[in-house]
Order: C-alpha cells, then sequence, then structure tokens
C-alpha cells in the first residue's frame, strides 16, 4: 500500500481547478497544519495559491522555507510532485516530524495561465499569458522577469522569443506574487523554485559565468547532501550539484538569483526535475509517485538542515 490516502490519485495530471480543488480539501481537512491562501491574481485572473505548512502552536520563530513550481507552463511534473510534498506532509504528519523542523510557504502552481495553455492549445508552451497593446506576441518568461540583473546585455527583448524578459522588471503578476513572498517573509532560510527536467541542483549566481559567490561551498555541500538523500531512496537517480551558469547556462532576471542578490537569502536552488517522454518535458503520469517520493526525501533532507542550523 502507499502511503497516499487511498482518495487521492496522483494518476494523472491535475488541471487548475483540480489543483485548486484538491488544496481546498486538504487544507479544510488539516487546518492544524496546513493554511492556503491566494497571494495575488494572474494575468487572466486566476488565483495564485499559497500554501502555509507548519505545526506551531506557539509563536516561537522556525526557519523558513520559501519553494515554487511550475512558473514554466510546461514543465507539469513540477506542480505535481510539490503537491505529492504537501499531501505527504499533511496526511502523514506523525511520520515526518523532520519535515516541521521548518515552516514551508509554498506556490505550486505559479504560473496557472501558462499551465492550463499547454492543457488546451499547446503542450510546449513555457511563459506566462500576458498581453501587451506593444506587440501581437503572447507572453513572458517568468524566470527572466525578476528585478535582478533583468536588463543585461544577453537579456531576451524579444517578445516573440521564448525567454522574453518582459516589458519591465515583476511586469508578470506572478513573478510579482514570488519576490513580493521573499521579500516580505521574515527568516527565510531556503528558497527552492522547482522546474523540469534535467535532474540538477543549481544554484545562484547565474546571471552570468564566474559570479563570486561567497556561500558557494556551504551551497555545494548541502546540494550534495541532498543529491545521496535522492540517490538513498533511488540509486539510479544522480543529481547533479553546481553553480546554474556553469552546470547549465547563464540566464538574467532568474528567480534563484532574485532570492540570493536583493532578496538576501543565503541558500537558493533551482531544482531540475527528472524527464521523460518526447523532449524531456513530457514525462509520463506514471512517474509521478516516483518522482515524488524521490524528492519528498530531498525536501526532507532540506528541512533537517534548515532545523540544525537555526
Ligand atoms: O532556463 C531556466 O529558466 C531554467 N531551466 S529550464 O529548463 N527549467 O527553463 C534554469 C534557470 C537556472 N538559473 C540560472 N541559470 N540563472
Ligand atoms: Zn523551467
Amino acid at each position: 500500500m502507499r502511503s497516499s490516502s487511498s482518495s487521492t490519485k496522483f494518476d494523472h495530471f491535475y488541471r487548475y481547478q483540480e489543483v485548486t480543488d484538491f488544496l481546498k480539501k486538504l487544507a479544510a481537512k488539516y487546518p492544524k497544519l496546513m493554511t492556503l491562501e491566494s497571494a495575488g491574481k494572474s494575468f487572466e485572473g486566476r488565483d495564485l495559491w499559497l500554501v502555509k505548512l507548519s505545526n506551531s502552536t506557539s509563536n516561537k520563530a522556525k526557519p523558513r522555507i520559501v519553494m515554487d513550481s511550475t512558473i514554466h507552463a510546461r514543465e507539469w511534473i513540477a506542480v505535481m510532485s510539490t503537491l505529492y510534498l504537501i499531501h505527504e506532509m499533511v496526511v502523514n504528519s506523525e511520520k515526518h516530524p523532520e519535515m516541521f523542523a521548518a515552516d514551508w510557504f509554498i506556490m505550486p502552481l505559479v504560473n496557472p495561465d501558462g499551465y492550463e495553455y499547454t492543457h488546451t492549445d499547446d503542450r510546449m508552451w513555457r511563459k506566462t499569458r500576458s498581453t501587451s497593446k506593444e506587440h501581437t506576441c503572447v507572453g513572458t518568461d517568468g524566470n527572466r522577469n525578476h528585478g535582478f540583473h533583468w536588463d543585461d546585455e544577453d537579456s531576451d527583448n524579444e517578445p516573440c522569443s521564448v525567454t522574453y524578459m518582459g516589458p519591465k522588471p515583476e511586469s508578470e503578476p506572478e513573478v510579482h506574487a514570488i519576490a513580493k513572498l521573499l521579500r516580505e517573509t521574515e527568516n527565510v532560510k531556503l528558497y527552492l523554485t522547482v522546474h523540469s527536467y534535467g535532474n540538477y541542483l543549481l544554484y545562484p549566481f547565474g546571471y552570468k559565468e564566474d559570479v563570486p559567490n561567497p556561500n558557494t561551498k556551504n551551497l555545494q555541500k548541502l546540494g550534495e547532501r541532498v543529491a545521496k538523500a535522492i540517490l538513498g531512496k533511488n540509486p539510479s537517480r544522480v543529481f547533479k550539484v553546481g553553480n546554474s551558469a556553469a552546470l547549465l547556462y547563464p540566464a538574467t532576471g532568474t528567480s534563484d538569483d532574485y532570492a540570493a542578490g536583493p532578496a538576501g537569502v543565503d541558500f537558493a536552488y533551482t531544482i531540475e526535475l527528472p524527464g521523460g517522454g518526447e523532449g524531456g518535458f513530457q514525462i509520463g503520469p506514471e512517474k509521478i509517485v516516483g518522482v515524488g517520493e524521490e524528492m519528498f526525501e530531498a525536501y526532507r533532507e532540506f528541512s533537517k538542515w534548515a532545523g540544525e542550523t537555526f
């Protein structure tokens, strides 16, 4: 028997409405552990859900982990594995005391407009769905729209491009919601942004190559510890750990850099989940539980670490 309750099936990719119903139901059932609020509206007016997970009964401060997933619409495994995390934490909370060493602030589906569009029109859509009077192309890359090195020399200012930076920093309400959460939350020990694909744990700075980061050694060490925890669950799942520009490619206006830069969060990672299917983004629904379980061990390790060092 799986540890998930029998009524929850992680056997398909949920649409926005299903995600909403799922979160509302869980929050209603586990009010002592989970609260659900809207952190704003998407361009098309959908609620940007923010889940807070905590077992604190006192005001004693705990380290906080801020997390988001699916800023890139086509990265479907990201939202599902984050829903798996939320579900497992509340339904089996007594089995996972380490998970509550920190308080979690999670936006599981931060680009709902783009995500819906990948279900209805174009499976490979990446950007938001914002429009402008200035041009006919739709959408901004939410991971190029943050206000840190937003308009560097190699930033992409072509509105029709898949990595378009947008008309101004935080022009996208989805990006503004993440940045605001990072700015306004105190004691943020760790920021995680969940993407796919490639099996990477990437850390800042990544706006260009070879930017010195005084925290590199610690970021590498924690990343390796987490990669080992994933291996413990699945010996064939090898995550690479390293600087995002060095291991992947440089990119400007990203959320991990924004967290580590202006928001002052010392530990920030972009997680690139396992891929599959045609082109890597189309991992099958039968993989959701496996990836969910593996990543749960990663999140457990992050949480334990946050508790140890706070
Ligand atoms: O390009 C991105 O935004 C991320 N990869 S993805 O395939 N999911 O689109 C990686 C961003 C990592 N951060 C930096 N390279 N700065
Ligand atoms: Zn992505």
